[in-house]
């Protein structure tokens, strides 16, 4: 894996993200710099896609493990969600720049509840609440900043299913339409924070390329705008 830093300056940038919505809504920012994506990963499959721009190539990965590959300089940049950021840095503090919010994939995190859930009075009483969540670090800020006690409930998705089948009180998820929440019968009952997507850089990469880096950076910042 050494090179020689003529090697590593030619090599082309490396930009992480998961495909879905943040795909989806990066294509227009990377238009705007003038990059085209030729191929659409759903239909591909291809896990590195090029792009009209020789000197940058995407890879495709799970939307949590986008700031694993920046952190660990496998990707010079990424776009990742704040929920996801959140969550990793609370395990790898201080490794990515986060220098600029995209504005894309947005939606926010919140508290929610079943239907006819007198969640207030439970806080109110200082009942102990039992919250199931993939957001475990955001929720447990949250939680203890307003001094509610809870038992977290680590859960990887459909948390909506949660307290319809007695696992737990409330859930702390993301919610954009809010059209899950009302097919399962559950009510948003606090919000948390607004999320969007934010550019991620390798700060290794910053300094052994930053010159490379910098036009993209800039055509980032100026599309999100
Ligand atoms: O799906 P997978 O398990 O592979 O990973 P992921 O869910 O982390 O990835 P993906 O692509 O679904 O989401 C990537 C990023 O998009 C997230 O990290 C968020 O920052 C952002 N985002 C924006 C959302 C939503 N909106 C969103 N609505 N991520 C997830 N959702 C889910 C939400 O969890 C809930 O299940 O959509 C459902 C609610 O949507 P509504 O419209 O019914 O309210
Ligand atoms: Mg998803």
């Amino acid at each position: 894996m050494t090179q020689t830093p003529e090697q590593a300056a030619q090599k082309p940038l490396t930009l992480a993200l998961s495909k879905g919505r943040i795909f989806e809504e990066t294509l227009p920012l990377l238009a705007a710099a003038g990059i085209e994506v030729p191929e659409n990963p759903e239909q591909s499959r291809k896990l590195i896609l090029p792009t009209t721009d020789p000197g940058l190539r995407l890879i495709i990965v799970r939307a949590s493990d986008v700031p694993t590959y920046v952190q660990y300089g496998a990707a010079d940049l990424g776009i990742a969600g704040k929920d996801v950021l959140i969550e990793h840095s609370a395990e790898h503090p201080g490794g990515l720049y986060q220098p600029i919010d995209l504005n894309i994939a947005k939606c926010r995190l919140a508290v929610a509840v079943r239907e006819g859930f007198d969640y207030r009075a439970a806080v109110h009483q200082g009942a102990r609440l039992r919250v199931a969540t993939k957001y475990v670090q955001a929720a447990r800020e949250h939680f203890a900043a307003k001094g509610v006690h809870v038992d977290l409930i680590k859960l990887y998705g459909s948390m909506e299913l949660a307290p319809l089948v007695g696992l737990a009180d409330a859930i702390v998820d993301l919610v954009s339409t809010g059209n899950t929440l009302r097919a399962n019968n559950l009510v948003a009952v606090e919000d948390i924070m607004p999320i969007s997507s934010r550019l991620i850089v390798n700060q290794a990469a910053l300094k052994t390329r930053g010159a490379r880096l910098q036009p993209l950076l800039d055509a980032f910042a100026r599309a999100s705008a």
